[in-house]
């Protein structure tokens, strides 16, 4: 076993290096490794001081995650928490002064373990956060105690409630860290020990009050972040596991306090809350494997790209690429569509630049990495092409068959079609192998998710540039297979359908919308078409009709295209499913849908009955989980794990609930089934249970029991 923590002394302070790669987590032998060397620095006469450092890329980011689906139960959680606890405060007990030194990220558990240090110093890029609410979970090694002693209440409870990682800058002026060092890391943390030793200063987090003194403002505090939680939280209860155990600490003191974290994190970690976002966790990581695609398939280097459509998506698909540091050509039919495109980019970053997240010269630097064109000019020289001109087949067949001329031959040609067939795409460009489909969601320069769609033809090389560059672009890439809607849209097509059939049936729209917003959708799915665009569904509905096709089998409500010949388009256009004030994006319920909605039901020959929350649900969640079934049936998706990563990323789908598929498992895939059976009784043949689903209820398995088995082979 190689040794995880290594012990040298150098200027007579010891050097404690955390070694366990690839991020230095706190698996089974590195707090003990760590315990061990700080004894031994205490014991050890030729070190007045100690400094504790990561190897590799970054200091400590966390307990090792994979432990915690081995813990059997509360007891067994609790035992292991009181002897972290302890072993933390023997380093903040050791009588020499401990500096840790932060490059990299300090996350979750290794924060705390650099808080249990008497001092800490970070490299101008570190990040430190406690991210545990991410997976349904709170800082279970005295974070929640140690970090308002060191930052005060309200740092403490947004970084433990929100789980963002924050910047060595801002750590230093919350006092969380110490010093930032310029160069040499180790070397700065070392100066820093020995001048702490010659002081003869050691200080415990535990014992810093000052920051908590203040009690009213504390609970002024803890009641404003439970009453924001009860919004942003949408459903998940670790954000507010977080502010009981920070309160426990602030007003019950630091022992009372640190059994508090002790219980709660019991209660934390064996919840389904935080199973589902541990699978998510590790699903996200898993989706840039690609079983077939072999580890040394060469890769190629994007440093120069070029996007055709300077439209909502392709300006956002730009911004992403110049975020990136990445120059890119954006071309466009006209000036004038050129001039609206490079407006609302400016504009955007403008809006970014006025909330602080970007310096005026920051905002100078990345538009000046866009530029605009008219011309393939420059497009010989470039690595990437992303065609984002309208969703018209015509259109986007010319534009690659332009392509294929203009390009280099190793350049990738990527579409941002969120529907069209990427091999005929393909075909047109004449190198169907450098073709893929890179399908960002709106706003590009805002959502996280790329499906990356694989062409019958798309070379390994294609797909894995494809993936790497994802993460470069500061995406999550799901690799999916080319069918009408890839997974996202595809699924998407039976949760709109079951919507718009249940408004048909007699539940309202502001019903449906508040029963998936109570499940923690970010948004219901009326609300989602007024954001998106009604036109934008009409369109796609109009092209499948010319290809004999609808989106979903069964019957297709025709209230969405009554609105969208009436011009509601939706939030642009002030009124669609809902009606909006001038400026405003609060939606206001609309008689005119009920009327639509009874002409809709008269014309089908259906009597409208009252709609209980529980069907609404239900019908929405089976009817994704069952086409989810055969989008993995038919190797559309390569895991349960991706289209859970997708609708998460894509669609905001609530992460404490683990995506469509996992929710499906929660349920049990039987009763699943027998909901599929009961609704094809009543409401008719095109609820036709997934062969997938049918196979694995009959096996008792789930849909990750499944994919698991396939992956062990
Ligand atoms: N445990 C186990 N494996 C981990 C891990 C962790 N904490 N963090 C990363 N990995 C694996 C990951 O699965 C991947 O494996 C590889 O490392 C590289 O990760 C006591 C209870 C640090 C910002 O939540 O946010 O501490 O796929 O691809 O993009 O109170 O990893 O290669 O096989 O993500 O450079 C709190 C989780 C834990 C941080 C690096 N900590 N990690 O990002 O690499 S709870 C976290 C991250 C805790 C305490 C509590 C990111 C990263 P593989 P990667 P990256």
């Amino acid at each position: 076993m190689p040794e995880l923590v290594h012990y040298t002394v150098h200027d007579d302070v010891a050097i404690i290096t955390v070694d366990n790669p690839p991020v230095n987590a706190l698996s089974p032998g590195v707090p003990e490794g760590i315990d061990a060397a700080v004894a031994r620095a205490a014991a050890d006469p030729a070190a007045r001081a100690a400094v504790l450092i990561g190897a590799g890329h970054t200091f400590i980011a966390g307990a090792d995650i994979k432990v915690f689906g081995t813990i059997p139960s509360r007891e067994v959680s609790i035992e292991r928490s009181h002897r972290i606890h302890a072993l933390l405060r023997r380093i903040e007990d050791c009588p020499k002064p401990i500096v840790c030194a932060i490059h990299g990220t300090a996350l979750g558990g290794g924060l705390e373990f650099a808080m249990a240090c008497h001092y800490r110093v970070a490299a101008p890029d570190a990040r430190i956060g406690q991210p545990e609410v991410l997976l349904g979970i709170i800082p279970g090694a005295g974070g929640t105690q140690r970090l308002p002693r060191l930052c005060g209440v309200a740092t403490a409870v947004e970084l433990c409630t929100q789980g963002q990682h924050i910047a060595a800058q801002r750590a230093l002026a919350e006092g969380i860290v110490d010093e930032i060092i310029e160069g040499d890391l180790l070397a700065g943390a070392i100066a820093f020990a020995r001048s702490r030793a010659a002081a003869g200063e050691t200080r415990k987090s535990r014992e810093l009050g000052a920051n908590i003194a203040d009690r009213a403002l504390a609970a002024a505090t803890f009641d404003a972040a439970r009453l924001a939680l009860r919004k942003s939280a949408r459903g998940a209860h670790a954000p507010f596991a977080a502010v009981d155990a920070i309160e426990a600490g602030v007003l019950r003191g630091f022992d009372a306090g640190s059994a508090a974290e002790i219980e709660i994190f019991a209660d934390c970690v064996l919840s389904e809350e935080s199973r589902n976002l541990i699978r998510l966790f590790f699903a996200e990581r898993e989706a840039a494997k690609i079983p077939g695609l072999p580890k040394d398939t060469p890769v190629g280097d994007i440093r120069s790209a070029a996007v055709v459509g300077a439209g909502t998506m392709g300006g956002g698909i730009a911004m992403n690429y110049a975020n990136a540091g990445i120059p890119v050509l954006l071309k466009e039919a006209d000036q004038a569509a050129l001039d609206r495109g490079l407006a609302t980019i400016r504009k955007n970053y403008e809006i970014s630049a006025a909330k602080g997240k970007l310096t005026l010269e920051q905002m100078q630097r990345v538009l000046s990495l866009i530029r605009p064109t008219l011309t393939y000019d420059g497009f010989d020289r470039v690595d990437i092409v992303v065609e984002a001109v309208f969703e018209n087949f015509d259109l986007k067949k010319s534009v690659f068959a332009d392509l294929g001329r203009v390009t280099r031959p190793d350049c990738i040609l990527a579409s941002n079609t969120s529907t069209l067939d990427i091999d005929q795409l393909a075909q047109s460009s004449g190198r169907p192998a450098n073709v893929i489909g890179h399908h960002f969601f709106s706003p590009a320069n805002v959502m996280k998710l790329m499906e990356v769609v694989r062409g019958r033809a798309s070379s390994p090389r294609t797909i894995a540039t494809s993936l790497k560059l994802a993460k470069k672009l500061n995406k999550v890439g799901v690799l999916v297979g080319n069918c009408f809607g890839f997974v996202a849209n595809r699924m998407l097509a039976y949760y709109l359908r079951e919507a718009h059939l249940l408004l048909e049936e007699g539940a309202g729209v502001p019903q449906i919308d508040q029963v998936m917003t109570a499940f923690g959708m970010p948004v219901g799915p009326f609300g989602m078409q007024d954001i998106a665009g009604i036109d934008v569904g009409a369109r796609i509905r109009q092209y499948l009709r010319s290809t004999g096709k609808t989106r979903a089998e069964g019957p297709e409500s025709p209230v969405p295209d009554w609105l969208y010949e009436m011009g509601r388009y939706g939030q642009k256009t002030g009124a669609g499913w809902y009606r909006y004030e001038s400026g405003s994006r609060a939606p206001i319920p609309d008689p005119l849908i009920e009327e639509l909605a009874e002409r809709a039901a008269g014309e089908r020959g259906i009597i409208r009955r009252t709609v209980s929350d529980d069907e609404i649900l239900s019908r929405i969640m089976v009817a994704l989980a069952n086409e989810g079934a055969n989008v993995l049936d038919e190797r559309i998706a390569i895991r349960p794990g991706d289209i859970d990563v997708i609708y998460a990323y894509g669609f905001g789908y609530p992460r404490h609930r683990g995506g469509p598929m996992a929710y499906a498992d929660s349920l049990g895939l039987p009763h699943v089934l027998a909901k599929v059976k009961k609704y094809r009784a009543r409401l008719g043949d095109h609820w036709q249970p997934a062969p997938l689903l049918e196979r694995l209820a009959a096996a008792g398995k789930g849909f990750y029991d499944a994919a698991t088995a396939a992956t062990a082979g």
